[in-house]
């Protein structure tokens, strides 16, 4: 990108199917190749338990932060569009997933349209969300003043791990 008019924004990143580790480090990968866009940081891989029902794989997880110049719908359009590369099949809500792709923050916008809630909703509570953001954004604060540490605070790492990948 040659100009300034970037925002920055955080995509949460979930698999657990075919191969995970794989489909994260690819999409860290596309998520760099993105237009408008630019790659900042990405964390660690986390391996996690899944949230919601339990008959499923464990999880691989990550954060990836970006600098773009798109407008939010137009990256979460982008966001789906990966998500379809890679084969992923929506069956039932919190089910398996070959790839999830998050729009976590955008800015310091809120955004409440049908299809982009930001800050998304599960941010606060989810342990593999906020360890993987505190790695690579330690000093972070949502929208309405909430630091990323009061979080942790709440949040034990519980069954969380950082993969040696
Ligand atoms: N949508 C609204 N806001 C956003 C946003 N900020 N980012 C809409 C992305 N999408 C957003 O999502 C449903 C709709 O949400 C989209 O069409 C979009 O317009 P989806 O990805 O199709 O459905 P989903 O993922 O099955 O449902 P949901 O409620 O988004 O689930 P989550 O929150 O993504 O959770 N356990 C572990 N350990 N790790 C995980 O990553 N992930 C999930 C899915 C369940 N359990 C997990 C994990
Ligand atoms: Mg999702």
């Amino acid at each position: 990108m040659t100009h300034s008019a970037y925002k920055s924004a955080y995509i949460g990143i979930g698999s657990n199917l075919d191969a995970p580790i794989n489909q994260i480090q690819q999409a860290i990968q596309e998520l760099a190749q993105l237009p408008r866009c630019e790659l900042v940081s990405a964390s660690s891989l986390y391996g996690s338990k899944p949230m919601g029902p339990q008959d499923q794989p464990d999880y691989v997880n990550a954060v990836a932060h970006i600098h773009t110049e798109l407008e939010p719908l137009t990256l979460l359009d982008a966001l789906q569009q990966l998500e379809h590369q890679h084969q992923r099949v929506r069956e039932r809500r919190w089910g398996p997933r070959t790839l999830d792709l998050d729009l976590l923050l955008f800015d310091q916008q809120y955004i409440d349209h049908p299809r982009l809630q930001v800050p998304h909703i599960g941010l606060q509570q989810r342990n593999f969300v906020l360890y993987p953001l505190a790695e690579i954004s330690p000093q972070l604060s949502l929208p309405n003043g909430t630091s990323l540490q009061q979080l942790l605070d709440n949040c034990p790492l519980a069954d969380l791990v950082q993969l040696a990948v």
